[in-house]
């Protein structure tokens, strides 16, 4: 299904670190559809709603307050396997051990300062959309379409 989509977003960290554009190119130039896309600064009680399934954690006050603690891009991506695929753009949760030529492997060292989210699977996907982006996200036909899927 090439019309799967993810939720992206850009940490405080990675926009004060001047990330942005290097990150959405990586996603752009696989061949992913940007569907959405905003800055915005983040409530607690957003943050805590986005990471509620952390909230036993003991590093969910840190989590929190590190979201909030400026701008951050929140993004929808489209394409096939997006979810799954966007998770390997991204590298694991801890960059001690994401592999080099990921994301959170090239730009990052510590897990509380990981410069990006990317949604676990479809169905936290449509959930996180629906949290980040309730006025919905842009419907168009992208042109290279038949040059990415045969
Ligand atoms: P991911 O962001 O890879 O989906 P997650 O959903 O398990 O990882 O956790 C959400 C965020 O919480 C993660 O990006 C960074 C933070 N986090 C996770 N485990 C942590 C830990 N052991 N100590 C500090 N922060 C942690
Ligand atoms: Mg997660």
């Amino acid at each position: 299904m090439s019309n799967e989509r993810t939720y992206i977003m850009i940490k405080p960290d990675g926009v004060q670190r001047g990330l942005v554009a290097e990150i959405i190119a990586r996603f752009a130039r696989k061949g992913f559809t940007l569907r959405a896309m905003k800055m915005m600064n983040v409530t607690k009680e957003h943050a805590e709603k986005h990471y509620a399934d952390l909230s036993s954690k003991p590093f969910f006050g840190g989590l929190v307050s590190y979201m909030c603690s400026g701008p951050v891009v929140a993004m929808v991506w489209e394409g096939k396997d997006v979810v799954k695929t966007g998770r390997k753009i991204i590298g694991a949760t801890n960059p001690a051990a994401s592999e080099p030529g990921t994301i959170r492997g090239d730009f990052c060292i510590e897990v509380g300062r990981n410069v990006i989210h990317g949604s676990d699977a479809v169905e936290s996907a449509n959930h996180e959309i629906g949290l980040w982006f309730p006025e919905g996200v842009c419907e168009y036909e992208p042109c290279a379409k038949a040059w990415i899927y045969e």
